[in-house]
């Protein structure tokens, strides 16, 4: 069941992003990791959320995770980068993702996973995106999230204390540097009564 209360005044407002530039806040972690936070990024956000919680094509997904193969607690639905998108509004937030970022990334973002957290009860485990090119250098992964409120949460890879994001409506949540290599994120569960969530994120050829 899909539970998302929409923000009244934004329901007919088409998404469009805002700026970034000096509204993103830089935080350095870490052996050359990095996470940006820009908050209320997208406007019409709530518009987005209906439409891909409605029109994505979402499948149950298992991922590899320390040398098994598990099932993930959430939806998930990956396009490549040949794809169509399920949004003309996901074009629009990549050609703006791929204008700020280029300086840290040196190139676009070709692919775009979206994943659906039904509830608290969805989530993803510790992991750093390191299938392909996130093993072995630098690379950035933004990460857009629309309805419910979660926590986004990082642990450098060989221990130490975490850090916690409460992601919202419209935030743009960035990982960046060495993060996929030295760092592990995850969405905890929580028995908090939370609704549906959206996870769009951006990633460079060959970085999963
Ligand atoms: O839900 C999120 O924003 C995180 C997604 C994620 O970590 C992943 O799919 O690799």
């Amino acid at each position: 069941m899909v539970v998302f209360q929409a923000s009244l005044l934004d329901v007919d407002r088409e998404p469009a992003p805002g700026v970034l530039g000096s509204t993103v806040a830089r935080t350095r972690l870490a052996h050359g990791a990095w996470v940006d936070v820009r908050r209320e990024w997208l406007a019409g956000s709530d518009q987005l959320f209906e439409r891909l919680v409605t029109v994505v094509p979402w499948r149950s997904e298992r991922r590899p995770m320390y040398e098994r193969v598990v099932d993930v607690p959430r939806l998930s639905c990956f396009y490549g980068e040949h794809d169509a998108l399920p949004a003309p509004a996901l074009v629009r937030v990549r050609g703006a993702l791929d204008e700020h970022y280029r300086p840290d990334l040196g190139e676009p973002f070709r692919t775009v996973g979206l994943c659906l957290y039904r509830d608290g009860r969805d989530s993803v485990a510790w992991h750093g995106d390191r299938i392909g090119r996130g093993a072995r250098a630098d690379t950035v992964v933004a990460i857009l999230s629309l309805g419910a409120r979660r926590v986004l949460a990082l642990r450098p890879r060989g221990g130490g204390p975490s850090v916690r994001y409460e992601v919202g409506h419209g935030d743009l949540l960035v990982m960046g540097g060495s993060c996929q290599r030295t760092w592990e994120h995850a969405v905890p569960k929580t028995a908090r009564a939370v609704g549906t969530r959206v996870s769009v994120q951006f990633r460079p050829r060959g970085v999963a």
